[in-house]
């Protein structure tokens, strides 16, 4: 079947229908034929009539263009076109071969409106908010993590050492940098066992809960023994690259997790290649595939920080991951995540002390917030850092503003004083 007859600008989605809302920029046709393309490439068609094809065929499977208005159409696709459970077949087919057509100048997916039938045929967070807050016994405020920096280079050793001067000056959480993996400088194994050790001690010290995040990115199999590890030494929580190790790896941890336990922390690193621009696909539609997925914690940007990303978007994101009821808006479409757990937003991304008021207006108090340069670029260190951050948050929960606060917490002067209140 060629790139015909798929519009239908009466037709009433079925509750079983997966929706895509695309924005087409067509290349040198117009709009009808732009997106009878992208809908017959995205299903059972190709360029030409094929004399193989089957009235059957074009009458179960085909999609429907039921919406178009200036470059964005919205396709409603049959739900039986699809494998139940398989993120990668579903994205190869609405989000595949069309994005490389040369009848396009642009294409992106702006929000996928997913159907029970699908919803129903993934896992969805093993711990989700909740569970997290249980686990940490933060039953209200935000959590507050750092990032081990430099990046890379620290050895095992040194990496604990600054882990372990983090929780005590305040973090709930520290990280490894997403591209910090199995590095002849500092090698997995001994930084989980030495960094655990230092876990331990933190929180004996501190009376508090900490978790550390190791990044289990690598090829499946090995991300598989890494997170049995983190486990056998008495880890919590695994970080995956979710995106460079790819919608299928995750499946497969989020699988092997049923056994192992682990919080997921989704870093989303490579997003942007997807995500900026008039070409791809929305972050809004990566959170919603990611909540599907089953992590538990998903960076989604932070407004104020050094990362692209937008107030309107970043906040829409966040109501996507953590609402059950979603209200439709503009591009959002209404949604009920039933039993499908909220994940918990991450914002991290150039963030210091004085960004925390900020974070917390837009995105309230159920957010996780990460600095690594803002916690380890504080004049007097990496503890001192850790501190003023958590001053930050305490100063919200109390009502109070960063600047009054920090009148009495000097941590947290300090560190006004060097980043800037912005
Ligand atoms: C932040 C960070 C995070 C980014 C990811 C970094 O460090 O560790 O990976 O926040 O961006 O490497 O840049 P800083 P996003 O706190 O020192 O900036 O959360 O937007 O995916
Ligand atoms: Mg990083």
């Amino acid at each position: 079947m060629s790139y015909e007859g798929f519009i239908d600008l009466h037709y009433k989605p079925d509750k079983d229908d997966l929706i895509v809302e695309f924005y087409i920029e067509p290349n040198r046709v117009d709009i009808y034929k732009a997106a009878n393309a992208v809908a017959g490439e995205s299903s059972i068609g190709t360029w030409t009539d094929v004399k193989t094809m089957e009235k059957r065929i074009a009458k179960t499977l085909s999609p429907k263009v039921f919406s178009i208005k200036g470059p964005h159409v919205k396709i409603a696709y049959p739900c039986r076109l699809f494998e139940r459970g398989n993120m990668a077949e579903i994205l190869s087919s609405v989000a595949g071969n069309i994005f490389g057509m040369k009848i396009l100048r642009n294409l992106k997916i702006i929000g996928i409106d997913w159907p029970n039938c699908i919803i129903n045929s993934f896992e969805g967070p093993k711990f989700g908010i909740p569970g997290i807050r249980k686990l940490l016994k933060i039953p209200k405020r935000p959590l507050v993590g750092t990032i081990i920096k430099p990046k890379l280079g620290l050895t095992w050793k040194k990496h604990a050492q600054v882990a372990y001067e983090a929780w005590v000056g305040g973090c709930d959480i520290v990280k490894d940098d997403e591209n910090l993996t199995n590095q002849t400088f500092n090698p997995f194994d001994k930084r989980i066992i030495e960094t655990l050790k230092m876990r331990k001690r933190a929180e004996k010290e501190t009376g508090e809960v900490k978790v550390y995040m190791p990044n289990v990115t690598a090829e499946v199999d090995e991300m598989k023994k890494r997170a049995r590890f983190v486990k056998k030494h008495g880890g919590r929580y695994m970080m995956i690259d979710v995106v460079t190790t790819g919608f299928s790896a995750l499946q497969t941890m989020r699988d092997e997790n049923k056994k192992l336990n682990l919080v997921i922390h989704a870093h989303r690193a490579m997003h942007a290649a997807l995500t900026r621009g008039k070409m791809g696909i929305s972050m809004f539609a990566l959170a919603e595939i990611y909540r599907l997925l089953g992590v538990d914690q998903l960076h989604i940007g932070t407004i104020v920080g050094k990362m692209e990303g937008g107030k309107e978007e970043v906040m829409d994101i966040r109501n996507e991951i953590e609402s059950t009821f979603i209200k439709p808006k503009k591009h959002v479409l209404e949604r009920n995540w039933g039993r499908i757990k909220p994940v918990f937003a991450v914002c991290s991304g150039g963030l210091h002390p004085g960004h925390v008021d900020k974070v917390i207006k837009y995105l309230g108090k159920d957010v996780i917030i990460q600095m690594g340069g803002g916690i380890h670029g504080h004049p007097l260190g990496t503890l001192q850092g850790a501190t003023a951050a958590r001053e930050a948050i305490d100063a919200v929960m109390k009502g109070k503003t960063l600047k009054e606060y920090a009148k009495t917490h000097i941590a947290l002067k300090i560190a006004l004083k060097h980043f800037g209140k912005k």
